[in-house]
């Protein structure tokens, strides 16, 4: 796992770096200006860059960065995005988040997720305790590729602490550790899956209930894809089925997902720490934990990155980075 922690230097100088930013912004209101987080972040510590040009070029599966600035008087967790929508909670937290993260690529939105804002609130919600979300709390959420549906979901999925009392963990499987027969491997490597979107994404859903699978937008393609030799991974348990009646395909999916719970490692992210994750290399989770429901409440800022913005335009069309 690469990893940086930041000096207590250089953890000042990011956070001076975001409130002479805030500062010339009044009105905060995020995705209108992520060009100019972008080109702000070339001001973040030099090491803090080599690192993360460094571990982009690897394709590190797991990245880290500990130590960044978290206000020491940070509001109560919030019961739920929609709350912390409202009340711009932890807005500081949320542009060290963008600054570190425009270092890999571009930081991007969905429309019909968390209202289309550019950073996303992770918080156990009342009610959502066995749901499917990250929202969730007492079910384990299970391995997967961040919006898996998606042929422009994110090169990295990013997840930055602000409280973690029980030290709750986030499972990842990196698909450089699982071993597959040559068999099974080539069938993932076929156009035999289909994939759709999570209950996270608003068509998930009809009036407020899950929609069933098949109610729902997919995409066909590969569990596995890429270099032979250096496979990417496309996988939601969940979310991912076999084209009907093809039971090679589905007992292979079933080997695969298999041998990535038993490969998981944990990593349990710390206030001021975030993980940018491969979602091309590794699946991710998190462990089941007991909500509080009292402000003290895990909580942790969420965005995804695109290596480079024009292959979405190109998919979809439209020059935007909120995607439909
Ligand atoms: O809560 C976590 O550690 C991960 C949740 C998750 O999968 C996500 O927010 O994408
Ligand atoms: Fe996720």
């Amino acid at each position: 796992m690469a990893d940086y922690v930041l000096s207590e230097d250089e953890k000042y100088v990011t956070g001076q770096i975001a409130d002479a930013f805030l500062a010339r912004h009044q009105v905060w209101e995020p995705y209108q200006y992520p060009e100019r987080i972008q080109a702000e972040a070339e001001k973040l510590p030099l090491g803090l860059r080599q690192f993360m040009v460094a571990s982009r070029a690897d394709e590190a599966a797991v990245i880290t960065v500990s130590n960044l600035p978290v206000d020491e008087n940070l509001v109560p967790t919030p019961a739920s995005w929609q709350i912390a929508e409202k009340e711009g909670a932890a807005i500081r937290e949320e542009l060290v988040l963008l600054l570190v993260a425009s270092l890999l690529g571009d930081p991007f939105a969905w429309s019909n997720q968390q209202n289309g804002r550019l950073v996303h609130d992770v918080c156990p919600s009342k009610g959502q305790e066995t749901s499917l979300t990250s929202a969730s709390s007492q079910t384990q959420l299970t391995l997967h590729t961040e919006d898996v549906f998606h042929a422009c979901r994110g090169d990295y999925v990013a997840l930055m602490c602000l409280r973690n009392p029980d030290g709750v963990g986030t499972t990842v499987a990196r698909v450089d550790a699982v071993d597959l027969d040559d068999s099974v491997r080539e069938v993932l490597h076929q156009d035999r899956f289909r994939f759709y979107p999570d209950d996270s994404h608003e068509y998930g859903t009809v009036e407020g209930t899950a929609a069933g699978l098949d109610e729902r937008p997919h995409d066909r393609g590969a569990v596995l894809f890429g270099p032979a030799e250096f496979p990417y991974l496309r996988m939601d348990a969940d979310f991912t089925s076999p084209l009907s009646g093809d039971t090679d395909a589905e007992r292979a999916m079933a080997e695969c997902a298999e041998r990535l719970n038993a490969s998981a490692e944990r990593v349990v992210l710390r206030p001021g720490m975030v993980a940018f994750l491969d979602n091309y290399r590794v699946v991710h989770g998190r462990d089941v934990f007991t909500p509080r429901y009292d402000g003290t409440d895990r909580w942790l800022k969420r965005t995804s990155v695109v290596r480079d913005l024009r292959r979405t335009y190109v998919h979809t069309g439209k020059r935007s980075r909120v995607l439909a």
